[in-house]
């Protein structure tokens, strides 16, 4: 009933038992600019080969779910105006209409568990957004991740969320977050930041050991692994502080409400710092894509 498509290199790696890392498409379509976008997926994907896994970026195209992009398919959708941004309550939509869209972290933990892949990078989740106690904004990412048995590694959380907030809802939903070599939760553009990650881990096999650990268990729902960006690729929150807060007007200004708000301050943030960001950001991403490789090929070793 689902057509799933698997990448030549993907469909390779399953056959040999490799590991294998997610990586999801809306940052692709929604959260960076062509083509530097085409670039950063290409250039990610070589980041998980070079430390020893095999990269699959997921989306829907024409109704199917691929895992794993030929690099065709990666430049087209990267051009494509209008994809489709499919979370949780649209994706099966999509695929039932033969449509193509792009995978939030929600919607590529679905695709990856169907495909058995349990290692998903990428740069920052989806979370409770600043107002959300009027505006009832919270990302389905949240609920992905007590639900569907993925670790996710990301740079921490924006600090277009409101990051406390998001926090506390991931405590109460029961999903792990771990922050990576340090006790701060990373704050996305800073490594560091006044809030203390619920959990700690130094290396990837703690990582696997705990996600394995879960699932033998009988927990439903994933773990968020938070990589602090590397030091020097680091934007002071001083700077992006009074930016964030122009871009959050400037949503409001303009009524944005629902999928839209997400990409929107992404693309006023890029453009107020004139593309810092999005430099900033490509570092964080390929650090992350690094560490799941790890991960990924910790968990192979547990389960032979
Ligand atoms: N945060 C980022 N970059 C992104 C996204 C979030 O720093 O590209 C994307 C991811 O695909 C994430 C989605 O899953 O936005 C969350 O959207 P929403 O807030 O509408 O759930
Ligand atoms: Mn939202």
């Amino acid at each position: 009933m689902i057509d799933l498509v698997l990448s030549s290199e993907v469909r390779a790696a399953k056959d040999a038992g490799h590991a294998i890392v997610a990586l999801e498409s809306t940052i692709i379509t929604h959260g960076m600019p062509y083509p530097q976008n085409v670039e950063v997926a290409a250039q990610v994907e070589q980041d998980i080969r070079d430390a020893g896994a095999t990269p699959a970026t997921i989306a829907v195209i024409n109704g199917k779910l691929h895992v794993g992009l030929e690099a065709d398919q990666l430049q087209s959708l990267g051009q494509a105006k209008g994809v489709a941004k499919l979370s949780r309550a649209d994706m099966a939509a999509c695929l039932a209409t033969g449509g193509t869209g792009a995978t939030t972290v929600a919607a590529t933990m679905i695709a990856a568990q169907y495909a058995a892949i349990e290692v998903f990078a990428t740069g920052g989740i989806g979370g409770v957004h600043k107002g959300a106690e009027t505006t009832f904004d919270i990302s389905a990412d949240l609920h992905e991740l007590a639900q569907t048995r993925v670790t996710v590694v990301a740079a921490g959380a924006k600090a277009i969320l409101d990051v406390p907030k998001t926090l506390e809802v991931l405590e109460t939903l029961g999903v792990p977050v771990i922050a990576y070599g340090q006790d701060a939760f990373p704050a996305f553009w800073s490594a560091q930041s006044p809030l203390s990650a619920p959990l700690r881990m130094d290396d990837a096999a703690q990582i696997a050991q705990a996600h394995a650990t879960r699932s033998a268990l009988g927990l439903p729902g994933g773990q968020l692994v938070a990589n602090p960006i590397p030091a020097g690729d680091q934007i002071p929150a001083e700077e992006l502080t009074p930016i964030i807060e122009a871009a959050q007007a400037d949503a409001d200004t303009h009524g944005i409400t629902g999928k839209g708000v997400t990409p929107y301050l992404l693309q006023r943030i890029f453009e107020l710092t004139e593309g810092r960001s999005l430099t900033a950001n490509i570092a964080l991403v390929r650090n992350n894509a690094r560490l799941a490789a790890s991960i990924a090929q910790e968990l192979i070793k547990i389960s032979s």
